[in-house]
C-alpha cells in the first residue's frame, strides 16, 4: 500500500432516522485505503452495511477523506482465548481481568450497572477514579477511526497463530491495539451488539487481548464498549488520538510480547 496517500473510509448505518436524529444503530466500519483500492474499500463497507444481522438500514453513509498525518505502526496485542461454558462464568472472568488491569472493583461494579443506559454507536469513556463517564458524547460515544490491518499481514499473523481469519477478530484486535497503546487507557471491555455474536474481550497493554467465548446470550442485541481511562487531564487530546491518529497494525514475530 502506498502510505503516502491513504484515505480514511468510514461507514455508518441506522434504522429509521440517522444516528443524530435518534435512529437505531445498525452497523459501522472504518478502514484505511490507497486511492487505487478506494472502490473496493467502499464496497467492503457497503456490503457490511447491507448484510447485517441487526437489520436493514434506512440511513447509510460512507465517507472518504485523505489522511495527512504520519501513520503509526503497532504490533498487535497478544491474543488469548478463554473458553467459558456460561455467560455468568464469562462475566465473572471479565470482571476479574479488569481488576487485574488496575480498574478498582467498585468502579467495575458501577460501570456494569450503567451499561444498559448506553445504547450508543461508539465507545464510552469511564474514569477509573470516579467511575464517571467522561466522554461527554451522551447519545453516540466516541468512534475510533483511521485504523486498519492489511489483509496479507493479517493472514500471515493468523496462520502463525493457527487462528481463523475471522474478520471480526481482525477489526476488534485492530481497535483494541490502537486504544490500549495510549498510555491513559487502562483497559477495554467489549462485546458485540450483533445478536449472533457472543464472544467478547477484555484488553490492556499488559494483559493483551483476552477473548472470552461467552459474554452475552444469543439473540441479545445489546453490545458494550467501554474504555477505562486514568484521569484525563486533556480529554480532547485523548479523543482526537482515538478519532484522528492514523495507525496500521503490522505484525512482526520478533516483536511479539508475552502475556503476564
Ligand atoms: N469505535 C468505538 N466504538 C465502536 C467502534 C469503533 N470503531 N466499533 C464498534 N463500536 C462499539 C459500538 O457501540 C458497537 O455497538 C459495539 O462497540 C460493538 O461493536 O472474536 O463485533 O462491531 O475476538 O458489534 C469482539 C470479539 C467482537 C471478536 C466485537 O463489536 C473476537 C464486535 P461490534
Ligand atoms: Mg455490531
Amino acid at each position: 500500500m502506498n502510505q503516502s496517500r491513504l484515505y480514511s473510509v468510514r461507514m455508518r448505518a441506522s434504522e429509521n432516522e440517522s444516528h443524530e436524529n435518534g435512529g437505531r444503530h445498525i452497523s459501522g466500519g472504518e478502514l484505511l485505503s490507497s486511492y487505487n483500492e478506494l472502490g473496493l474499500s467502499v464496497n467492503t463497507l457497503l456490503e457490511k452495511a447491507l448484510n447485517h444481522s441487526r437489520g436493514q438500514p434506512d440511513f447509510l453513509q460512507i465517507q472518504c477523506e485523505v489522511v495527512n498525518q504520519p501513520i503509526k505502526l503497532f504490533n498487535p496485542l497478544t491474543v488469548q482465548t478463554n473458553e467459558v461454558t456460561t455467560v455468568e462464568e464469562g462475566q465473572v472472568l471479565a470482571k476479574f481481568l479488569l481488576e487485574k488491569t488496575g480498574v478498582p472493583k467498585d468502579i467495575i461494579k458501577k460501570a456494569y450497572k450503567e451499561i444498559p443506559e448506553y445504547p450508543v454507536s461508539g465507545a464510552i469513556l469511564i474514569d477509573i477514579h470516579t467511575g464517571e463517564r467522561v466522554d461527554g458524547r451522551i447519545d453516540k460515544g466516541v468512534r475510533v477511526s483511521r485504523m486498519d490491518w492489511q489483509t496479507g499481514n493479517f493472514n500471515k499473523w493468523a496462520r502463525s497463530k493457527a487462528d481463523s481469519t475471522n474478520p471480526r477478530l481482525k477489526e476488534a484486535l485492530t481497535l483494541a491495539t490502537k486504544v490500549t497503546n495510549h498510555k491513559l487507557t487502562i483497559a477495554e471491555l467489549c462485546w458485540s451488539d450483533d445478536p449472533d455474536y457472543i464472544t467478547g474481550y477484555v484488553a490492556s497493554k499488559k494483559l493483551g487481548y483476552q477473548r472470552i467465548t461467552q459474554l452475552k446470550q444469543y439473540g441479545d442485541d445489546r453490545g458494550c464498549r467501554i474504555f477505562f481511562v486514568d484521569k484525563l487531564s486533556d480529554i480532547n487530546t485523548y479523543m482526537s488520538y482515538l478519532e484522528e491518529q492514523p495507525i496500521l497494525i503490522q505484525w512482526e514475530e520478533k516483536h511479539d510480547t508475552r502475556v503476564d
